[in-house]
């Protein structure tokens, strides 16, 4: 089993993580993993963070002349800007102006209360999107992982304040990535967008959110290549993938909800109008139509994985909101702290790496094994066993 824990708040030092379960022989170099963790600074309506910091992973452990060992990687994220915060962030007594104003909509309050906090950076600092970088870390690993098997994923947006698309619907993962580069050359940002006549709306929203000093959410989907039938199991309600898929799309900081193929749109067909027909052709059994998002009773059913969730807008809102001095509990507009105007583009990565987790965490469950070339075997026997079954 795959698993993993992350460490760190946002102005500290850096962020940390330990993963556990990943098998050895698996090529991994830190460039492998700086892609990805680009790729997440670069979604556009960030706002002055991302100049500052310029993510690195540094392998710390678990990995010996490029490959995995079994041992556990564990890896370090510096935060550059931790040095203009070294006094406010010191592990050591110190003394800082406190932050006693929580925001609607973020972890503030209840985080506070629960933790007996009145000073809220001792709640904002952790519970803050900076942390996703230290699951890119992760989910970096599962693609290489996954890339050994032939799967790929993509996470992407598909709306942003309501400029919705869906270019991508009859298009396969090559032509929605090569949509998004379209997108990204002509206009010069990172949307993660497939509809380049929408894009230039989008990027006028974001703008027009920055100027009111407000915040904007959306839209995103991830899908996946298609990937072998039976992974995860109907037999608990702990084995269950799209479950497992669903709390860990749900972890992403500000993801509010998560459908599955035709999702909520369910509600409003026929059974017979929704379910994916069953055919068979050259050893393969297939499906016309995906409604099932590529899994039926908790197990893909051998078709592309399909999912959307919804990305809230950000909480820290430039114009402020009304909230309440927990010290003084006077009537208090919330105060400014630099933030993102939109980070749906970079929450869309974020979802890629999760669900690459949790798919290389099925794979692992089903074929077992402690080595690479093993779980390969197994894999290669299974896709045998399958197409004579
Ligand atoms: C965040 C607030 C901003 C974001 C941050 C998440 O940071 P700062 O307060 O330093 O401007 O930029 O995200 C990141 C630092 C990151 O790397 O993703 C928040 O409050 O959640």
């Amino acid at each position: 089993m795959l698993r993993y824990l992350t460490a760190g708040e946002s102005h500290g030092k850096g962020l940390s993580v330990i993963i556990d379960g990943l098998p050895s022989n698996l090529k991994i170099s830190e460039n492998d993993i700086n892609f990805y963790l680009a790729e997440r600074q670069k979604g556009y309506g960030r706002g002055g963070r991302q100049q500052i910091e310029k993510d690195n992973a540094e392998i710390l452990s678990g990995i010996r002349f490029g490959k995995t060992t079994g041992s556990p990687v564990s890896v370090f994220i510096k935060n550059k800007d931790y040095e203009n915060w070294k006094s406010i962030m010191s592990i050591e007594e110190g003394k800082a102006e406190e932050y006693n104003i929580p925001r609607p909509g973020h972890a503030d309050l209840a985080g506070g209360i629960k933790f007996n906090q009145h000073d809220f950076r001792n709640v904002l600092e952790r519970a803050s999107a900076r942390e996703t970088a230290a699951r890119v870390v992760v989910g970096a690993i599962c693609k290489k992982f996954l890339s050994e098997f032939d799967i790929d994923i993509l996470g992407y947006v598909i709306d942003i304040g309501g400029v919705f698309t869906d270019i991508d619907k009859k298009l396969t993962i090559n032509g929605i990535k090569n949509k998004i580069d379209i997108v990204t050359k002509k206009t010069g940002v990172d949307l993660r967008y497939p509809d380049i006549k929408k894009a230039k709306l989008i990027i006028k929203k974001i703008e027009n959110i920055k100027k009111e000093g407000d915040t904007i959410g959306g839209i995103i989907k991830v899908i996946s290549s298609k990937l072998p039938v039976g992974l995860g199991s109907y037999i608990q309600w702990d084995r269950k993938l799209d479950a497992n898929i669903a709390r860990a799309i749900l972890s992403i900081q500000a993801f509010k909800g998560v459908e599955f193929g035709a999702g909520f749109s369910y509600s409003q067909n026929k059974g017979s109008k929704v379910h994916d027909e069953i055919y068979y052709a050259s050893g393969n059994f297939f499906r016309k139509t995906n409604n099932a998002g590529g899994i039926e009773g908790g197990m893909t059913n051998g078709e592309p994985l399909i999912l959307k969730a919804v990305v809230k807008p950000i909480s820290t809102v430039l114009k402020g909101l009304y909230s309440v001095n927990v010290k003084t509990k006077q009537k208090v507009k919330t105060k400014y702290e630099r933030s993102d105007f939109c980070a749906v583009p970079s929450a869309s990565l974020i979802a890629e790496m999760v669900v690459a987790i949790e798919i290389a965490n099925a794979i692992l469950e089903k074929f077992g094994g402690d080595d690479l070339g093993l779980i390969k075997e197994n894999y290669k026997n299974y896709l045998k066993y399958v197409k004579n079954y």
